[in-house]
């Protein structure tokens, strides 16, 4: 069983990717226990290097024999290779933790937010495999999950205003040229965009489906009920692209089982883990994108009573999508993986 010295065997799938990247420089920040670094992405990333502590490491091919030896997978390289080498690199005996939609929603799957639902983890031994919440359902559950415990909760209202990094390095070019062409009086052009998104919001993330509701937005709603594991409780999302680079926030309203004050809420919140209070808006403090940008925790503020209901509250829920979104969530389950089971 663990033992403080043991040292593991990391693979990253999808490493040259901005989550892959982050998963490194998250292992580094985080001290983790490396013995071996495998890194590992698509034939066109092949042969590049990429530093890792004080050395470089070359990147190889994902393939299903890549995984010989490895204690723990972290796929970030999108929902098709999670399903084509997921599994292989689960039998070749790595526990797989996987940042894609690919797995999240199958009941034998655990889905993990580490300051909510840790004892989920156990559960990877039916297949070898750990899903990685969407970022948006990963920093909502953190700023809930104490409040869900002391006052319960009945109903979830949530609008998104979501980063460009999100969609990827090509997003984040695409905004920076449409922000530069604007500047210079030239025509702005997009193409990972339905429309311009420079100086816009744009209310349509991931794909639309039948009920009206776009993919992103009922990720929201069917991971918070696995998460909680809870049927009941509602959940309704609007999810927004706005020109943020990184950093989604979030208006979240509740309805609470039990009355529960603002103050409390903020007292609750200011002892919950992973979370960091900032709210003085007198002083115009405030959860901002471009604060949580490289940090660890999620900000909350404009903690505040909905006095349009009996139990209601309203929060603003700010985190660095790339990192407690993705990179730091997956590295924490790992964590607790190594720690515990292994
Ligand atoms: O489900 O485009 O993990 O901001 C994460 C990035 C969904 C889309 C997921 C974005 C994706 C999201």
């Amino acid at each position: 069983m663990s033992n403080e010295n043991r040292k593991y065997n990391v693979a990253i799938a999808g490493s040259t990717g901005a989550v892959g990247g982050a998963m490194l420089s998250v292992l580094e920040r985080r001290n983790f226990p490396v013995n071996e670094l495998r890194l590992l992405a698509s034939e066109r990333s092949v042969g590049k290097k990429l530093k890792f502590n004080d050395g470089e490491i070359e990147v190889g091919l994902l393939s299903k024999d890549a995984f010989e030896g490895i204690d723990v997978a972290l796929f970030s390289a999108g929902a098709q290779r999670s399903l084509d080498f997921g599994p292989a690199a689960a039998a070749a005996g790595a526990v797989v933790i996987d940042n894609s939609s690919a797995y999240r929603m199958d009941d034998d799957i655990p889905l993990v937010v580490p300051e909510v639902n840790p004892y989920a983890i156990a559960r990877y031994t039916n297949r070898g495999i750990i899903a990685n919440p969407n970022c948006s359902t990963i920093q909502m559950m953190v700023a809930l999950k104490p409040i869900y415990d002391r006052a319960g909760i009945k109903r979830i209202v949530v609008s998104t205003y979501q980063a460009v990094s999100g969609t990827g390095a090509k997003a984040i070019a695409e905004l920076e040229a449409q922000v530069k062409a604007y500047a210079a009086g030239i025509p702005l052009q997009n193409e990972v965009y339905p429309h311009q998104i420079a100086f816009n919001c744009l209310p349509h993330i991931d794909s639309f489906l039948d009920n009206g509701y776009t993919k992103e937005e009922m990720k929201m709603v069917n991971e918070t009920r696995k998460i909680f594991e809870d049927s009941s409780i509602g959940v309704t999302a609007t999810a927004v692209r706005v020109p943020v680079v990184y950093g989604h926030s979030e208006s979240v309203n509740i309805e609470t089982e039990h009355k529960i004050s603002a103050a409390e809420v903020k007292e609750l919140l200011s002892k919950a883990p992973g979370v960091k209070v900032v709210d003085e808006p007198s002083l115009s403090i405030y959860p901002l994108a471009l604060d949580c940008a490289g940090k660890f925790e999620t900000l909350v503020g404009r903690i505040r009573e909905d006095e349009s209901i009996a139990n209601g509250i309203n929060l603003w829920v700010v985190a660095d999508n790339i990192l407690k979104g993705a990179a730091l969530n997956a590295v924490q389950i790992a964590e607790i993986v190594t720690r515990d089971y292994l």
